[in-house]
């Protein structure tokens, strides 16, 4: 009885914080390192208002906060690297690394242009969408795909991209508890990068964080479960937040 009641205590941390934290960035595959040209809160703890004054880029980094800026291409793949915690694995085959599976939801990347990337904070940009993954067809989430890939999520930088600094905004909207309005988890990083190329656009249809989403939107306010309680989304159309990404 003794080793039960220790053995369930043990495991109550892990139960209450199976969250996760954005803290390697990729490009073409090329790991650029922990905490390189990536800002990544110490907490793991999402966001659960959408209209906190963090939603662009989080808040309470890690320091130093990274002053490298990424270079990368127009037309690179670009990746965001999620963990458990700092370094991934909290304890040895953790199996909420990188994330608890039961937080099912859509991963999504948004760019804003800025002067300086080391140094811009989130504060009052203009976002654009470039890449989101959500349910597919066989009831298979982004974080699904997300998990498969070792806590990697990589998205295309269109070609269209005008040249320049940007903060790249990785996202993952976890949506396990999300039938109640405000219980939506938003996972949030900012990578600084670089891009180059002879692109043109820097953003249409951009949108404010906050301000982007709202607590009911038909993404965040949702019932994922089936009949039998799978989160597959129940045969039902799930509608990514934000605005529609760039397309070139
Ligand atoms: C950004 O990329 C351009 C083009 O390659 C380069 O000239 C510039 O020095 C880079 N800026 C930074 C901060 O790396
Ligand atoms: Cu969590």
């Amino acid at each position: 009885m003794k080793y039960f009641a220790t053995a369930v205590l043990a495991l109550l941390p892990a139960l209450t914080s199976a969250h996760c934290v954005a803290q390697r960035v990729r490009v073409n595959g090329a790991d650029q390192g922990q905490l390189v040209g990536i800002r990544t809160p110490n907490s793991n703890n999402p966001i659960q208002n959408v209209n906190d004054g963090n939603f662009a880029c989080n808040s309470n980094f890690h320091s130093p906060v990274s002053s490298t800026v990424i270079n990368v291409k127009a037309g690179d793949k670009v990746g965001t690297q999620w963990g458990h915690v700092l370094g991934g694995a909290q304890i040895p085959n953790d199996p909420d690394n990188p994330i608890a599976p039961s937080h099912k939801g859509p991963t999504i990347f948004y760019l804003a242009k800025v002067d300086n990337a080391a140094s811009a904070t989130g504060q009052g940009l203009k976002w654009f969408k470039i890449g989101e993954d959500g349910l597919d067809g066989s009831g298979k989430w982004g974080v699904d795909r997300m998990i498969a890939s070792g806590g990697w999520v990589d998205f295309q930088i269109p070609s269209c991209v005008a040249p320049g600094q940007y903060l790249l905004r990785t996202e993952i909207i976890a949506l396990h508890s999300a039938t109640k309005q405000g219980q939506a988890q938003f996972y949030i990083g900012c990578a600084q990068i670089n891009i180059s190329g002879s692109g043109t656009n820097a953003g249409s249809q951009t949108v404010s964080f906050p301000g982007a989403y709202s607590a009911n939107d038909p993404g965040i306010l949702v019932n994922i479960y089936d009949q039998v309680g799978q989160p597959t989304g129940g045969g039902r159309p799930y509608k990514i937040p934000g605005p529609a990404k760039l397309s070139c």
